[in-house]
């Protein structure tokens, strides 16, 4: 949840407008032309979206009695964002096709009758869901609420009930009351007591403030928070999961939804239950400014749970529109969801998170084309041919022969690497890369999203940047067009060799580089997609030969999203 900035958002749309109408009395426009956004061709095939209107966070998504549930912060009544929110609710058996249900939540209550905000879910002993979630009160307080299931032999859980004893949980002394939001999933200690974490801010540090519970409705807040970082800023949206074990010590992962610059960053560490705290593994966990984003691109208020029929961890993230407001509400519509991925702890070391599409979206994939041992010499650029659609999953694997012209790295640009990316481009001026794909493109190349790699050689091994460059994804000036970027954590020289995936579909370009070791997800609105055909292609401009050693594509089907 990110009220002021999309309060500001719907600010600069009043100003769009104003300047919008002044200088229609100068020069009318010669026709009468459609927003060309209100095309449903940006509209997706199998990324999760409402039928319509406003979509933000990703609330309590559990599994339960053979189904996947899946809740979202909604506008029910229009494309942009309003204080009043309420709970969408769709079900699945395999989180790819879903069906939508009624409202699980709406403001009816004094303690949330001003917006039911982000919360996540909990299965309680004897198989019973409960919900927490912060209620916007009378006076715009962030309170902490639950709600059960009003009927628990309905598996669509339908109905919530809110009890009367709610709030079970009010901003204490010491914290702005308008900035205490998002409980965790509840978690039980040894000693039997439930736990929870609410995030805020105090003084500029962020923190999750933990809660003690026996019996899920009396909390009492503990002495010191679970975690928190000097100077971070209000922290939205924490996850405290266990990640996976690593020699004999099961890892954490601390999730945090950074509100000042809405990005999600996390890190690894242990939790130490006696003292109820989170241990970082290194230094690093207490300077937020060094962990890692979990997506380097339009990805924010992300959440995951316990997938108890595959035993896997499961994460959801919502990505908003580079549009305008005024694109909103022409289109009727704005947010979708990531694909949902796995998480998992890299195997090879224990120290980082992998993240990979849920298996069952393989499901969507139709008859493949392969691609084998394809040599990119500099300026090569060959077209995935049988793909010209805007549905597609590609996975691809680069060799690197040699790292003799890799460009030398300057340890400045490691604070900064969309800086770098936008810097260095895809286009040139290269060593050992850019090489990657381009999605989306035309013809002409005047339009194309790229997704690719360039590897430095550093003081200490080489560094290997990967960006996804939109500046050039549509001939559209006023939309939101960066180079995002981050570092991908492989030992490049010894592996040899780098894997892209890339989701592609309508709107959004989703890439998950050296094996789900760094992903940025990206929102496009090419206007050649209202012309019809669009191009994969791979590509290298560096002065080195990079070597396809296999190409695998898929177009995909479209998911019964309704
Ligand atoms: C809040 O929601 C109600 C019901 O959906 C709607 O009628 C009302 O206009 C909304 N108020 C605001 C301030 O958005
Ligand atoms: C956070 O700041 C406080 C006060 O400036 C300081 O005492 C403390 O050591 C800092 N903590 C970390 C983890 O940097
Ligand atoms: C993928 O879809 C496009 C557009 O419908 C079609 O032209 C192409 O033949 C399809 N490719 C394969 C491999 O089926
Ligand atoms: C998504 O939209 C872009 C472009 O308007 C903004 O720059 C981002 O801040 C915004 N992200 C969120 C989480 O609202």
């Amino acid at each position: 949840m990110a009220p002021s900035s999309l309060l500001s958002s719907g600010l600069s749309w009043l100003c769009g407008l104003l300047f919008f109408s002044s200088s229609m009395f100068e020069a009318p426009p010669p026709e009468n032309l459609p927003n060309p956004m209100v095309s449903s061709e940006f509209r997706t095939a199998y990324h999760f979206q409402p039928s319509r209107y406003w979509m933000n966070d990703p609330n309590a998504p559990m599994y339960y009695k053979g189904l996947y549930h899946f809740f979202y912060q909604h506008n029910p009544d229009g494309p942009l964002w309003t204080a009043n929110i309420s709970w969408g609710h769709s079900v699945s058996t395999d989180l790819i096709h879903w069906t939508a249900l009624e409202l699980a939540l709406t403001p009816s209550r004094p303690f949330d009758i001003s917006g039911c905000w982000s919360g996540s879910a909990t299965i309680l002993p004897g198989d019973k869901p409960v919900i927490v979630y912060t209620g916007l009160d009378t006076v715009s307080r962030e309170v902490q609420n639950v709600a059960y299931p009003k009927d628990l032999s309905d598996p669509f859980l339908r109905q919530w009930t809110k009890p009367d004893y709610n709030p079970i949980i009010v901003p204490f002394e010491g914290i702005d009351v308008t900035l205490f939001r998002d409980p965790s999933t509840a978690w039980q200690g040894k000693d039997g007591l439930w736990r929870l974490i609410v995030g805020t801010v105090m003084n500029g540090d962020g923190k999750a403030i933990l809660y003690r519970s026996h019996d899920f409705a009396t909390w009492v807040r503990a002495e010191d928070p679970l975690h928190f970082t000097n100077g971070s800023g209000m922290w939205e949206c924490v996850d405290f999961v266990p990640l996976g074990e690593w020699e004999g010590v099961t890892k954490y992962l601390l999730k945090v939804s950074m509100y000042n610059a809405l990005h999600d960053h996390y890190t690894l560490g242990t939790y130490d239950e006696e003292r109820d705290v989170f241990v970082g593994d290194d230094a690093s966990s207490n300077d937020y400014r060094m962990w890692p984003r979990v997506d380097y691109g339009s990805i924010y208020a992300s959440k995951t749970f316990f997938d108890g029929a595959k035993q896997r961890r499961i994460w959801w993230g919502w990505s908003n529109e580079s549009d305008s407001a005024a694109d909103d509400l022409a289109k009727g519509w704005a947010g979708i969801q990531a694909v949902p991925r796995v998480f998992t702890l890299d195997r090879t070391d224990g120290k980082r998170l992998i993240q990979w599409p849920v298996e069952e979206l393989e499901s969507l994939r139709r008859e493949k084309i392969t691609m084998k041992n394809i040599e990119l010499r500099t300026g090569s650029l060959v077209e995935v041919r049988g793909l010209s659609v805007s549905q597609a999953d590609v996975e691809v694997e680069f060799e690197l022969p040699s790292f003799v012209g890799a460009e030398t790295f300057d340890e400045n640009w490691i604070v900064d690497p969309p800086k770098l990316c936008r810097e260095k481009g895809a286009y040139g001026n290269g060593g050992v890369g850019p090489f990657g794909l381009l999605v989306l493109a035309a013809d002409s190349l005047e339009e194309n999203t790229a997704v690719f790699f360039r590897v430095f050689r550093a003081d200490q091994g080489y560094k290997v940047l990967m960006c996804a460059d939109q500046r050039r994804s549509s001939k559209r000036n006023e939309l939101y067009k960066p180079a995002s970027g981050g570092f991908v954590d492989v030992d490049i020289k010894k592996d040899g060799k780098i894997s892209l995936r890339t989701l592609i579909d309508h709107s959004v370009v989703e890439s998950f580089g050296g094996g789900g070791r760094t992903v940025i997800t990206s929102r496009v609105y090419p206007t050649l997609l209202l012309k019809g055909n669009t191009h994969v292609y791979a590509f290298n401009y560096g002065t080195e030969t990079v070597k396809i050693s296999e190409l695998n594509a898929w177009n995909m089907s479209q998911a019964q999203i309704s």
